[in-house]
């Protein structure tokens, strides 16, 4: 099949899920066309059949603003004619949605063809989506897409809930390669001596710092478990929440402990160096990070809340406390990094879940099948059935 690919380039669940399902697409023979205003991060490298379109923004004088989704759906129709794709699909309903359904209308006026399926991720239905100044748009893209996708569950009722949506939405799960992200092992060994140079315990977070992520509760937790036990934090990312959080260690006492690591394009050459992932978001549709974390055989202590608890089993791979409740994730991990038995079991049930659950095997093939089925079905997606 002949795939766009749209999506955001930053560092974010969305972009890097576009970009890992653009290149397994590719692997398994497909064309894909990745449509972005900047390379995503996931997707640099030469990759056979993987075409990257950078789409520009006019500025104009007249402009304050510069019309992005103009733009984006002038490149979008751009590219499908150019390499007659079958379908756009587009990975964050705002504003790539309405972009893919105003290049389809174009396509079809001038006699092509063009399927269009959203994937949603979260913040496009929980936070972006639903804010007045986009919400009949949202709906309007949602609605009018050929099939609709959310990658967890817990999403797809809230979608249905927030936007009255009664037509389906298939539930499709992120996935994790769990070859690039594997744990600590002979194999694939780790420099903890700069990070941990004391025998220190390795306690991780990797986000884009949003206030989604409760950030704060990271420093907090990692300050009452560092009492009980000789521990470190990794901070891996950037975002808004950045220094606040520098300056909560310093405050809390724990500065020397916590190593500030910036964004790193390859966090799995980091994350099998740690011992636990923790991740207190107030919401979280699916959690990505948090799997790629158990890939590489760490137990997770997060938040009972949004999609999580359909990546973490409480008690089996991690821990889910109450949103906000240092204390209980900080019992939980003490207990966790305290017991070798218990951290070994967790981590290697964490391993299994990612591998024999979210593998690319397991979850690309329904992409493809949904693609299929969509370019085969003249009258949308109303025909679709999940
Ligand atoms: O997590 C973020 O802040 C980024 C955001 C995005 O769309 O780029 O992530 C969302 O999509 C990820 C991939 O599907 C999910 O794993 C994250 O849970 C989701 N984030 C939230 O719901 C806050």
């Amino acid at each position: 099949m002949r795939i766009g690919i749209a999506c955001y380039p930053t560092y974010g669940g969305s972009g890097v899920v576009a970009s890992e399902l653009g290149l397994e697409l590719a692997r398994r023979g497909h064309e894909v066309h990745v449509i972005s205003y900047a390379m995503p991060f996931r997707l640099q490298g030469y990759h056979e059949r993987v075409y990257y379109h950078e789409l520009e923004v006019t500025a104009y004088p007249l402009f304050k603003h510069p019309p992005f989704t103009l733009s984006a759906a002038c490149k979008m129709i751009e590219i499908a004619q150019l390499y007659r794709l079958e379908v756009m699909h587009v990975h964050y309903a705002v504003p790539w949605a309405v972009c893919a359904n105003l290049a389809r209308e174009v396509v079809q006026a001038q006699d092509g063809q063009l399927k269009v399926i959203t994937t949603l991720h979260g913040t496009d239905i929980t936070l972006v989506g639903n804010e007045p100044a986009f919400f009949e748009m949202t709906r309007f893209g949602i609605q009018r897409s050929d099939a609709v996708t959310a990658v967890s569950s817990y999403l797809e009722a809230a979608t249905r809930t927030t936007f009255g949506i009664d037509a389906p939405i298939h539930v499709i799960h992120n996935c994790v390669d769990s070859q690039r992200f594997q744990p600590r092992s002979p194999g694939n060994p780790c420099k903890r001596l700069n990070l941990a140079p004391a025998g220190e315990k390795l306690m991780i977070h990797v986000s884009n710092f949003r206030p989604v992520k409760n950030v704060p509760d990271v420093v907090k937790t990692f300050a009452l478990v560092r009492k009980e036990l000789k521990c470190r934090l990794l901070m891996v990312g950037d975002g808004p929440e950045l220094p606040a959080a520098r300056s909560l260690a310093e405050e809390l006492g724990v500065a020397a402990d916590v190593l500030f690591l910036g964004p790193q394009q390859a966090v799995e050459d980091i994350l099998p160096c740690a011992d636990l992932f923790i991740l207190p978001s107030a919401y979280e549709s699916f959690g990505l990070s948090a799997l790629e974390a158990m890939s590489c055989g760490l137990p997770v202590i997060a938040t009972k809340i949004g999609g999580l608890s359909e990546v973490i089993t409480s008690g089996v791979d991690g821990w889910l406390c109450p949103v906000g409740d240092c204390r209980c994730m900080a019992q939980r991990a003490c207990a966790v990094l305290t017991d070798d038995e218990h951290h070994e079991a967790m981590g290697r049930a964490a391993r299994k879940k990612a591998v024999e659950h979210f593998s690319p095997d397991r979850i690309v093939p329904q992409y493809e099948e949904l693609y299929r089925t969509v370019i085969s079905t003249d009258k949308g997606w109303k025909l679709v059935r999940a």
